[in-house]
């Protein structure tokens, strides 16, 4: 038995001209896919060198958005364009050892890039359904191989520059659009482009339903769109964070602290303080994003209580007994900022248990996860 060579897997659709245009949207989905992913970072990360803005209020919802859809995208447009050059894996190595030692470098790194690009999709994916069929921790490790794919992707473009060049230039234009006649293969070069552009058109739409609101009813991929008290999903039900009890004992009470200055209050007291509605959106990391109108009281208010100045960091403590969102910080900026509301109500009616009970942090600008539902403590610093 031999081994397949190359040739044996040549049609007409195999051509650097469609590589090339598939490679192009694939690398367009993969950059905006970094760059969100790098702001979806900046924003959870608790101590940045940067403050992260509190403007505009929809700013993460954009990006996290944008994020979720250009990498949902990118899966089409990776298996057509691995489609298409995958007869490369069979092609004879070159003998002379300077080349042999250029082709091996390559090949490492489109290795190191295709591991990398079916990670982060497949990981990607996988989190924005809320499954987590793995033992690592998600944010650090879809982080840290993002780096690695962009550094795969960059030496793997500079190498392919003037193959891109060429085929994307006009003659590359006339062997790929011209080329409409079907013949044995059944497929033309334009048809198989118009089936990729339509898969990703499919793709993209089908998530950003869980997003833009006009698109909801498309929105296959959408986990969860839209349905839930006030119009807004719930992420995770009280019965599962495991403060139903907590939650509705009348002996709750919000505690604020600076200091060694202290202070309680209930929900009663809560609610005779000054109430404020802001439209605001949670914007799930996970890609989904809602708008409500949410009352409460402004956290700067809570936190003048207790003497905090202005530019105090501030602890957020969640009734919930454990999980990674039961204490975060809300930085200064946020703590300060009118928009920053301790909510009380949703859509004119009191919060439901689900969305945070007794009350929860919402902020402008914010991912979900930071959004603190049934808050037990607030601690300025
Ligand atoms: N205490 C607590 N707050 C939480 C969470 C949680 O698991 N526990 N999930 C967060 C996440 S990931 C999101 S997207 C928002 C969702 O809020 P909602 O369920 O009211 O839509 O709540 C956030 N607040
Ligand atoms: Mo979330």
């Amino acid at each position: 038995m031999r081994l397949p060579d190359e040739r044996d897997f040549s049609t007409r659709l195999r051509d650097p001209a469609i590589t090339s245009r598939v490679g192009l949207w694939l690398g367009i989905s993969f950059a905006t896919c970094f760059l969100t992913g790098l702001v979806s970072h900046w924003a959870q990360s608790p101590d940045p060198w940067l403050a992260f803005p509190t403007r505009p209020v929809w700013g993460y919802r954009l990006t996290q958005g944008l994020h979720v859809v250009s990498g949902t995208m990118a899966v089409p447009l990776l298996l057509v364009k691995l489609w298409t050059v995958y007869p490369k894996l069979f092609a004879r190595p070159p003998r002379r050892v300077r080349e042999l030692a250029l082709h091996g470098a390559e090949r490492v790194s489109i290795a190191v890039l295709i591991s990398a690009a079916i990670f982060q999709l497949a990981t990607g994916l996988a989190n924005s359904a809320q499954w987590y069929p793995w033992a690592f921790r998600f944010v650090p490790t879809h982080y840290a191989v993002a780096w690695i794919a962009i550094g795969a992707l960059a030496i793997h473009v500079a190498v392919k520059l003037p193959i891109v060049r060429a085929s994307l230039g006009r003659a590359g234009r006339a062997a790929t659009v011209a080329e409409t006649t079907t013949l044995e293969d059944g497929l033309s070069r334009r048809g198989l482009l118009r089936t990729t552009w339509l898969a990703a058109g499919v793709a993209a739409l089908a998530t950003a339903g869980s997003t833009v609101p006009l698109l909801r009813h498309v929105s296959v991929f959408g986990v969860r769109s839209g349905d839930g008290p006030g119009g807004i999903p719930i992420n995770k039900s009280a019965k599962a964070a495991d403060v139903v009890a907590a939650a509705t004992n009348p002996a709750y009470r919000l505690s604020i602290g600076y200091g060694d200055r202290e202070l309680t209050l209930s929900r009663d007291d809560l609610a005779a303080m000054r109430q404020t509605t802001e439209d605001l959106p949670i914007a799930c990391v996970e890609g989904w994003s809602a708008s409500g109108a949410w009352t409460g009281v402004r956290v700067r208010e809570l936190l003048d209580l207790v003497d905090a100045p202005r530019g105090s960091d501030v602890t957020v403590t969640s009734l919930q007994p454990k999980g990674p969102y039961r204490v975060i910080s809300l930085p200064a900026d946020f703590a300060d900022d009118p928009l920053t509301l301790l909510a009380l109500g949703l859509e004119g009616e009191p919060l439901s248990i689900d969305h945070g009970y007794p009350c929860r942090l919402i902020a402008p600008n914010r991912p979900g996860v930071l959004q603190t539902k049934w808050v037990a403590r607030l601690e300025a610093t």
